[in-house]
């Protein structure tokens, strides 16, 4: 009997063993595969290749102007080229005929505040700089790497990784990795082509996973780093590795390549509105103003950053889930706010950047991948004021599009995270909570069924406050506040009494005068500054409301969906 058990045992423990020698086979084959799936071979170079991209190469050099944009200069072609240029933006939103006939490593002035230079960094750290792109401009990426490694001094710089996402473009397959080989030889620089398009954000994972430095920079691909960049950022690393850091970006322009700045010592942070978008926004805090520490930034635009390479992995990476573009930089700032880093702005380190009008390149089956990864965001990191998004993008609420959250909330638990009302309590203290602490919000009616409504203003313009039909079902574009300080706003932006009687959605500025509204339990909304009421006489469907001399009419009457009794005035 005791035999029998013992052989029994025997068998199992065979078993059991045989099994998880089976199980871990498959763990490692599947590695091998998924690896195999992402990455496609290295370049091999047989004689005749070489001779065509040589050829190629050395076309190409000869028509660069030398000296073209040397100091970060506005630059501009003649005849047909600049013809060309004009149609490049259009197309590329990047004048890339000029790009190609600008010298690579151009020589740029050091655009920052003249005092960051009695600052002496001498960090210890080293980084590992990661650049992906998906079908950009080969003259502006090769800009990017040799701003590089012209303005990191070699013992900082462990490596520089490029990540292609599966770039169409034939020049991104082969002729770029032929200069590196050839012309860049002596630095360290390792390119990934990954053999299908994972988005920008699993495509920045990749690199993040090959990537050896103490500290990971990312890039977009169309950046230009300048004098000192990456001392401060390290330095401040090692003297806090929960800090992520983003330098001051500057505008590199998308026409004539300039290197413009908004003076040496303004500069803005970053925030967010509730429709899931990164804005950018001016420091509150008097004393932060022209700091030239690091200084709090709530949120971060996403594409240039600096950090720990362990606290990367230990934070969460990123949101392996999100596809495409978008999204990921407020789930990445939320995160780190949350879960126990910081998030800064470094003013001394500044980096340019091309901004570009529209995305140059198409997105697989065009799906909104920033209103999807937003929506996991939301999910995850927002609590209860994720209906603030959602009011916004109704249809992603309870949609499967977004996927599977369980990873995510799993990281937030494990990190034992903070919540996002101590986020905005903490953090960014003068966010806008349309909803909380106000007089009144919501839809805003008259008695003749019309609205009043932004008139699809774009963020960042002035336009009319206008009056449109109500619609049946809450719309964003209708919905207003009256917030404790007596603004009749729409998120950022305050209805402004202009020439006395024009009514302007304008950025709110806090000193109430024209911005200041006073509402009355009758249904008049009074602006003190000029004596009058906001009226809807004679304006037509789609016109701008006024200010009008305070009567008794129906024209004068607004009622909110939701008021505060108590705050009203009598
Ligand atoms: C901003 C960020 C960008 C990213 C994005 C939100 C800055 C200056 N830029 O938009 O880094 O955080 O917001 O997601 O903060 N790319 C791929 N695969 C793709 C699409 C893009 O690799 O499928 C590359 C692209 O070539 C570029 C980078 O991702 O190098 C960022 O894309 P972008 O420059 O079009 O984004 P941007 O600057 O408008
Ligand atoms: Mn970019």
């Amino acid at each position: 009997m005791l035999m029998k058990c013992v052989r029994l045992k025997r068998i199992h423990a065979r078993l059991i063993l045989a099994l998880l020698v089976t199980l871990l086979l498959i763990i490692i084959v599947s590695k091998l595969k998924t690896n195999e799936n992402l990455e496609s071979g290295q370049l091999v170079l047989d004689n005749n290749s070489t001779q065509i991209f040589e050829k190629k190469l050395t076309d190409y050099e000869r028509r660069i102007i030398p000296n073209l944009g040397d100091n970060g200069d506005p630059s501009f072609l003649e005849g047909n080229d600049a013809k060309e240029g004009e149609k490049a933006l259009k197309t590329f939103a990047l004048n890339t005929v000029l790009s190609d006939r600008m010298p690579l490593n151009r020589k740029l002035r050091d655009p920052r505040n003249k005092k960051c230079k009695r600052f002496k960094y001498n960090p210890k750290l080293k980084t590992s700089v990661i650049v992906i792109f998906y079908n950009e401009l080969m003259s502006v990426i090769l800009r990017t790497i040799w701003s590089v490694i012209l303005q990191t001094p070699s013992h900082l710089l462990k490596e520089i990784i490029l990540v292609d996402d599966a770039s169409t473009e034939e020049n991104l397959n082969g002729l770029l990795d032929y200069y590196i080989e050839t012309r860049l030889r002596n630095y360290n620089i390792k390119i990934i082509h990954l053999k299908h398009r994972l988005g920008l954000i699993r495509a920045r994972l990749q690199g993040a996973r090959a990537a050896q430095g103490d500290v990971l920079i990312f890039l977009d691909a169309h950046c230009e780093a300048t004098e000192d960049w990456v001392e401060p950022l390290l330095s401040r690393i090692e003297e806090d590795r929960t800090a992520v850091l983003v330098p001051i970006i500057d505008v590199i322009e998308a026409n004539n390549l300039a290197y413009s700045t908004n003076g040496d010592s303004s500069f803005q942070v970053g925030g967010f509105s509730w429709s899931g978008h990164f804005t950018w926004i001016d420091i509150q805090n008097e004393e932060d103003k022209h700091k030239l520490t690091p200084v709090k930034s709530p949120t971060m635009a996403g594409g240039l950053f600096a950090i720990d390479r362990n606290f990367f992995w230990d934070i969460g990476s990123y949101d392996e889930q999100m596809d495409g573009w978008g999204g990921e930089n407020l789930e990445m700032s939320f995160r780190i706010w949350q879960c126990g880093g910081r998030l800064e702005t470094v003013p001394c380190s500044r980096v340019g950047h091309i901004f570009r009008d529209f995305h140059p390149y198409s997105f697989p089956d065009n799906k909104d991948t920033h209103g999807i990864n937003t929506a996991r965001l939301a999910h995850v990191w927002m609590d209860d004021y994720k209906r603030l998004f959602f009011m916004h993008q109704p249809g992603l609420e309870n949609n499967p599009i977004v996927g599977d959250l369980t990873h995510r909330k799993q990281l937030r638990q494990k990190l034992r995270c903070k919540s996002f009302k101590w986020y905005l309590d903490n953090v960014y203290p003068e966010k806008f909570v349309p909803d909380e602490n106000v007089v009144a919000h919501g839809q805003v009616r008259t008695e003749f069924e019309m609205c009043l409504d932004d008139l699809q203003l774009a963020d960042d313009k002035v336009g009319p406050l206008g009056l449109y039909q109500c619609h049946p079902h809450m719309a964003m574009s209708q919905y207003f506040s009256i917030s404790e300080k007596g603004e009749l706003r729409k998120e950022n932006f305050c209805s402004e009494v202009f020439n006395e009687h024009d009514v302007q959605l304008t950025e709110c500025h806090g000193h109430k005068r024209e911005q200041y509204w006073v509402y009355h339990k009758n249904g008049t909304i009074f602006n003190p500054s000029v004596n009058r009421c906001l009226s809807s006489e004679g304006v037509e469907n789609g016109g701008g409301v006024k200010a009008d001399i305070c009567k008794d009419t129906l024209y004068q009457r607004w009622k909110f969906d939701k008021v505060n009794e108590t705050a009203m005035a009598v």
